[in-house]
């Protein structure tokens, strides 16, 4: 009896190994050459966005959004979303790139660019200055208030988006021109809501970084990412977007 439990718990063990790997949700380095799967949020079509060299450019003034498999966290349980950016020529502009996790909330699946359909999501946004001009700390952590505009994330305002901590945090960074950073947003599910993570790091370097907890009993599940800039902040190019489930 003794070894039959010590193999019952060998066999647990590996189970429970094999069941903490992370998995993929979604990725896409855009080495097809195509932006299939992308929307911008301009309505004529693939102009605001485009795959060139392998990446996806981004217009200084639009935004992205694409639709992943709809995953619900457990407590203990993140989501990550990691990125390589480039942002051409950084402008100094509060709240000038935004990175988004959301929900559809129900809503129909997104297939347009210029979609009007995004009214009722929910989500996280975080929102930085790419060029600050002074020790003003630039970045701030949002969730959208459904059923107010159509459009998902261009806007910030506070009658679209609330600010899950009044003050805004993170180091007030001017990130390098023409430089491929690394982004990274994750949400942690934890007893009480969600712990928010954000870092932009330039090779091993974290130039940027902020987090927060935020309360909720009910945004747990998300099924679309996105990533917009306004017009002043420069045009950015994305690439090796992943969206990973980790335990
Ligand atoms: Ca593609
Ligand atoms: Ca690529």
């Amino acid at each position: 009896m003794k070894k039959l439990t010590f193999i019952m718990i060998g066999a647990l063990t590996a189970w429970a190994g094999s069941a903490q790997a992370e998995t993929v949700v979604f990725s896409d380095d855009f080495s097809d050459g195509n932006s299939n799967g992308w929307y911008n949020s301009a309505p004529s079509p693939r102009v605001a966005a485009k795959v060139t060299d392998g990446a996806l450019v981004i217009s200084a003034g639009r935004g992205v959004q694409a639709l992943y498999p709809r995953t619900s966290l457990s407590v203990g349980e993140n989501l990550s979303f990691s990125f390589d950016i480039s942002f051409a020529s950084p402008g100094n502009i509060g709240s000038g790139f935004h990175i988004g996790l959301f929900d559809s909330n129900g809503s129909a699946p997104i297939t347009e660019d210029g979609s009007t359909g995004y009214l009722d999501f929910l989500g996280i946004m975080i929102t930085t200055n790419p060029a600050p001009a002074n020790n003003t700390p630039p970045v701030r952590f949002l969730t959208r208030v459904p059923g107010q505009f159509p459009a998902l994330m261009l806007s910030s305002s506070g009658k679209l988006y609330t600010p899950i901590i009044a003050r805004p945090g993170g180091n007030a960074t001017v990130f390098p021109a023409a430089t491929s950073l690394h982004a990274n947003l994750t949400l942690k599910r934890t007893s009480s809501g969600l712990n928010i993570a954000y870092s932009m790091a330039n090779g091993s370097t974290v130039i940027q970084s902020h987090e927060a907890s935020y309360r909720t009993k009910s945004l747990f599940s998300f099924d679309t990412l996105g990533l917009s800039v306004v017009a002043a902040a420069g045009s950015i190019t994305i690439d090796n977007v992943k969206v990973m489930k980790e335990p």
